[in-house]
């Protein structure tokens, strides 16, 4: 009886031991697939001798022994006693092993370590600690960085930390790290050390405990060798099964160049989008056949600077309450801490970029950019009045047709220009440093004018296009009967002119045949940036991510402009290209333009940030099919939001008034189908998915002064 407990126990253990050595091996292919190493690992400890290694300093080579197939590192005197492996000129590796530590103290393996110019210490470089579980985190698998000319970071067991080019650091929580418990005293720990290029991860037991990334230029080490390490009298180390794998195979670069095409009021027209027969765009759809084109994307606020205000700062307008066109973000109190994409890049090492419309009004935080180019705004000094349609109630910038100067002027070529010119530059400073390994890449926002109004472009494109062939937009004349009052009130746009003006002025053809001419022109710009990318080196390590602020209405549901909460004004193109990743996918599912930044941190490995509030897209990148619950939010004023999905959007404004559309069967959003007693389920669940929060619009220091003044005089 007693020999059969026993045998099942021991049948337990063993199958649980085989468990755990299956996942530990599971987790470590996992990683080695990233790795792409071009040869098998070499085991550097050949289990009965010390050839190949050498003790540093010479005088403690009897610190270390091999005693049973294993290395014994025994400190006799308090001083450093390191054992190194031959090659000191190692660059990127996989280093595998098992230690055990007897008794107390800690130990430690160098990593890319070098001798110490100043000879204060016998090696400097980034050192990963060991140990056991008593001598706490920051210890025990944490990262020290053992120099003598650069301060130390603490990167303590489970942080992953990013040094920037100041040598200052971030530190973020790894997901799961390892936790104390599954390190052993006295026992064998498997410990794993990859450095790639400047990112270094520490995994013990399969789990990965610690990780940083070194931008410090001036300090970081790309090459050295590797060793192991005692310290104290008395203390005891074994180590076995010492593994190597050296990495040269190219792998794709983790730190790519970043491309950021921004375009203005470009609604879904586009060729990719199948929207107007007319609009020919065959540079955007070269783009999306590099990448990954979303045909369910949609802006979070239907007009300029809201929209562009979330992509930059990554939080959604009923978040930074910048709803409207004014205040600029930046001088909102609330955001000032905030950190912008580009800034955020500029964290992390990169040389950042910008021209042309990025902003609304083309304006820019200080700072915000290292290098900023023309920014010459919607209308040139040289622009022709044309049409006039002022004194009907549109601002000035409400104007189209053909401008008869030379093309180069207009400002959608100039940005261009420009954009190409920097990032040729920036390619060839790269390429004939010293160290191109380690040169800055470029983050780089460009952002186009046109199609927003006025729509100017060259004679040459109208003619492309002669406007007795124009194609109007479908327009039902009832359409409008089924919406709350608060829609009809809503959807106004103040500065532009109202339909019945471009219908009685006999302008709409007109003004249609414009907005053609000018999707044009400003793809014919997109394809000269992409050549200057796609015929160059840089296709292979350049992300380029194309996207409209908002959508844009020429006359559908009888109105002009953005400013409404349908799919007109709320869907936009949106496509991303990573070199390396899947050519020709279409995904469909519901997307943000919000997602542009967590999307970008993840595919350029930097530091995460909590207050970001968009999903990254990785998951669809990776499948276009990928389980997807998160739908896209627009939200236009305070409290007003449209949810959609892949199916369906619904609109809530704020006096709880609703509209629901099925864009399966209705492609217009010609019928509010929100009064249908069978559509109370679906609005319940969509219902939910708006946003709790509902902050006040933000003001800008101009009003809080008129309000100051108000409270002042007793006015209020
Ligand atoms: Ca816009
Ligand atoms: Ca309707």
């Amino acid at each position: 009886m007693l020999t059969r407990i026993n045998s099942t126990l021991l049948y337990l253990l063993s199958a649980s031991l085989i468990v755990l050595v299956a996942l530990t091996v599971a987790d470590a292919n996992a990683d080695e697939q990233v790795l792409k190493p071009n040869q098998s690992k070499t085991a550097i400890f050949d289990g009965e001798t010390l050839n190949g290694w050498q003790a540093v300093p010479a005088d403690c080579a009897s610190d270390w022994q091999v005693k049973n197939g294993m290395i014994v590192g025994t400190g006799t005197q308090q001083r450093l006693s390191y054992l190194t492996w031959n090659n000191q000129n190692l660059t990127d590796f996989d280093l595998s092993l098992s230690y055990r530590l007897h008794g107390k103290g800690n130990t430690g393996i160098e990593v890319r370590s070098q001798a110490d110019p100043s000879g204060k210490r016998p090696l400097i470089g980034y050192h990963a600690d060991l140990g056991h579980p008593g001598i706490g985190k920051h210890i025990l698998g944490a990262w020290d960085f053992h120099f003598t000319n650069r301060k130390e970071h603490r990167c303590d067991r489970g942080t992953n930390l990013v040094i920037n080019l100041g040598d200052e650091a971030t530190r973020t929580k790894l997901v799961s790290p390892i936790e104390q418990e599954g390190i052993l005293h006295d026992q064998w720990n498997q410990v794993r050390i990859v450095a790639r290029k400047n990112h270094f991860k520490f995994f013990i037991n399969g789990q990965l405990s610690s990780e940083f990334t070194d931008n410090y230029t001036n300090g970081q080490f790309s090459q050295g060798g590797i060793g192991l390490q005692v310290h104290d009298p008395g203390m005891k180390v074994e180590f076995k099964d010492i593994y190597l794998t050296e990495v040269s195979t190219p792998v794709p670069d983790k730190s790519p160049n970043v491309l950021l095409i921004a375009i203005d009021d470009l609604n879904d027209w586009v060729g990719c989008l199948g929207g107007h027969p007319q609009a020919s765009s065959p540079n955007i759809d070269r783009l999306a056949k590099r990448g990954t084109l979303f045909t369910n994307a949609h802006c979070q606020a239907p007009i300029c600077n809201p929209s562009r205000t979330s992509i930059m700062y990554g939080l959604r307008p009923s978040t930074s309450g910048v709803y409207m066109n004014a205040p600029k973000p930046w001088t909102v109190a609330g955001l000032k801490k905030n950190v912008t994409l580009s800034r955020h890049f500029a964290a992390h090492g990169y040389k950042t970029y910008t021209t042309g419309k990025i902003y609304h009004t083309s304006g820019l935080p200080d700072g915000d950019f290292d290098v900023v180019g023309p920014r010459p705004g919607q209308r040139l000094k040289i622009d022709q009045r044309l049409v006039t349609p002022k004194k009907e109630g549109a601002n000035g910038l409400w104007d189209f047709g053909a401008q008869p100067y030379d093309e180069k002027l207009f400002q959608d070529h100039q940005t261009a220009s420009w954009a190409i010119d920097q990032i040729q530059a920036h390619e060839t400073s790269r390429r004939t440093s010293a160290n191109p390994q380690t040169a800055k890449p470029f983050f780089m926002a460009i952002g186009f004018y046109r199609p927003h109004v006025p729509f100017y472009s060259p004679k040459r494109i109208f003619d492309q296009i002669p406007l007795d062939e124009i194609e109007l937009p479908l327009v039902n004349p009832n359409d409008r009967d089924d919406l709350p009052a608060i829609a009809s009130e809503l959807m106004v746009a103040p500065a532009a002119p109202d339909h019945a003006w471009f219908v009685k002025s006999s302008n709409w053809r007109r003004a249609v045949q414009s907005y053609l001419s000018c999707i044009r022109f400003t793809d014919e710009q997109v394809g000269r940036l992409l050549d200057t990318v796609y015929q160059s080196p840089l296709a292979d390590n350049t992300i380029v991510i194309l996207y409209s602020d908002h959508g844009f209405f020429l006359g559908e549901k009888e109105r002009w402009a953005k400013q409404s909460l349908w799919e007109r004004a709320t869907r936009v193109p949106f496509i991303i290209v990573q070199p390396g990743g899947k050519q020709g996918q279409v995904c469909s599912q519901p997307a943000e333009l919000l997602s542009i930044y967590p999307t970008l941190i993840d595919l350029c490995g930097l530091s995460p940030r909590d207050e970001l509030e968009g999903n990254s897209l990785i998951p669809l990148l990776n499948d276009p099919k990928a389980t997807w619950h998160h739908p896209a939010l627009t939200t236009h004023g305070k409290d007003n939001h449209s949810v959609r999905t892949d199916t369906h959007r619904y609109i809530r404004y704020r006096d709880g008034s609703e509209e629901l559309y099925d864009l399966r069967s209705d492609p217009n959003e010609w019928t509010n189908i929100a009064n249908q007693p069978e559509m109370e389920t679906l609005k319940s669940k969509l219902k939910k998915q708006i946003p709790v929060k509902n902050a006040d619009p933000a003001i800008g220091p101009q009003r809080q002064k008129k309000n100051r003044a108000k409270q002042k005089s007793g006015l209020q």
